[in-house]
Parts: C-alpha cells; structure tokens; sequence
C-alpha cells in the first residue's frame, strides 16, 4: 500500500482512558480496522516461536515503551493485509507513544488525519484499571505496573500529544462521563473530519 491508499487516525490517551472502548464502537458504527498497539504486542508475545516475547513481556509489565522497530513492524504487517483485503480505514489505538515512533510512523507508513485524544484523570483511570485488573488477566494492572504506566505517559507519551497539538492535529475528548457520553463527543470528532 502508499501513503495514499489508506487513512489513520491515532487513538492517544493514558492508560485505562476508554481508547479501546470507544474504538469498539467506532468500528460498529463506521467500519474501522482497529489496530491496537498493545494488542498486537501482546498477541506477538504470545506467539509461538516469537524473537520477541521476553522482551515484550519485560517491557509490558514495566509500563516502558517497547522499541519503536518491534511495533511499528507490527502495525505495517497489520495495515499491510488488512489492505489485501480491502480495508482502508484505520483507528492506531495506544500509539504512537514516543516521539521517535511517531516520526517514523508518519514518514515511512503515512501521515495520520488527526488524532482522537483522551483527556482523563489519574484518579479516574487508576479506578477503571483496578477493577478491570480483577478480571483481565493483563499482567500490567496492578498498582505498581500501574503507577510505572502513569508515568512514562505523562514523560514520554504527552510530548507526542503535544506535538500534535502544535499541527492542529488533535481533537480533545473528555473522558470522565459515561461510555456512551463520551461516544458522543468522539462521533462529532470523526464525523466532522470524516463526513
Ligand atoms: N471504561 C472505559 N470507558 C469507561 C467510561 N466512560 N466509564 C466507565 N468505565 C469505562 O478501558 C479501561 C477500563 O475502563 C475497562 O474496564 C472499561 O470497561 C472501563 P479501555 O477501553 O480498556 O481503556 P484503554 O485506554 O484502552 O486502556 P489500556 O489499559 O488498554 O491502555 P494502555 O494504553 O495502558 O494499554 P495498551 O494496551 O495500549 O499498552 C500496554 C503496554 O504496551 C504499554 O504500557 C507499553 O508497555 C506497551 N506498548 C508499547 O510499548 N508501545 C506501544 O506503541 C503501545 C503499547
Ligand atoms: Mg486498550
């Protein structure tokens, strides 16, 4: 695929903000690829004979951001066969977090439309991973993973968020409302972008 065939758009926001919550929806109602960056590293740790899987599950657990090589490869194998089969429009959910991702990403896969940004507090998300942690089996929600997660998203994933902003690249969306409030305000940001 080129630069031109397909169109992305970035899903950023702290962890436990709703990204993949609101993706789901997203991809119900307007037929997205959901293209999870998280995900996609967990899936290739799980992989059988995977180079990678003990460095991903190091990184995971430690709430550091896995190098750049690793999950932008990923994305491209992902965006690459869904085009084969005639998907064109994607939702890059958790990523980039890191500045040099985002670079490479946007001068070797393509330039995102914008980014959708999920405005929440630390207090909100810390409550939302702490209950999914009974249940989700994710090896990162616990507190002190999450704490460690908290963290490298104010130091190292903000300034990526900032970056956008400074290209009028970012829509704002205030988390801290119900799933189906919060789809409201992030229909009206695609639609408006999307028609
Ligand atoms: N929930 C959601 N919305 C709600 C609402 N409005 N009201 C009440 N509850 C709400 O939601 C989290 C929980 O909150 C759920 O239980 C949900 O029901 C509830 P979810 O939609 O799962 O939030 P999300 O933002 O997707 O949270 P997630 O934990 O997935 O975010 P992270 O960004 O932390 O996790 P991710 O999987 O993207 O990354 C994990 C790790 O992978 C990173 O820490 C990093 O180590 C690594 N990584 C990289 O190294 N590089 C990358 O590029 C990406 C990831
Ligand atoms: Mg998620």
């Amino acid at each position: 695929f080129s630069k031109n065939d397909v169109s992305v758009i970035f899903v950023l926001g702290g962890p436990g903000a709703g990204k993949g919550t609101q993706c789901a929806r997203l991809v119900r109602d307007y037929g997205f690829v959901h293209l999870s960056a998280g995900d996609l590293l967990r899936e290739e740790q799980n992989r059988e004979g995977s180079q990678y899987g003990q460095l991903i599950k190091d990184y995971i657990k430690e709430g550091l951001i896995v190098p750049q090589e690793i999950t932008v490869a990923l994305l491209k194998n992902a965006i690459e066969s869904n085009f084969e089969n005639g998907r064109t429009k994607f939702l890059v959910d958790g990523f980039p977090r890191k500045m040099d991702q985002a670079i490479t990403f946007e001068e070797q896969i393509v330039p995102s439309k914008f980014t959708l940004f999920f405005d929440c507090p630390e207090k909100v998300m810390l409550e939302r991973l702490l209950e999914r942690g009974k249940t989700s089996g994710r090896s990162d929600d616990n507190i002190e993973s999450i704490k460690k997660r908290f963290r490298t998203f104010i130091e190292t994933s903000m300034p990526v968020v900032e970056m956008f902003e400074k290209q009028n690249k970012v829509v704002k969306v205030s988390c801290n409302q119900t799933v189906e409030e919060v789809y409201q305000q992030v229909k009206n940001a695609v639609q408006d972008r999307i028609g």
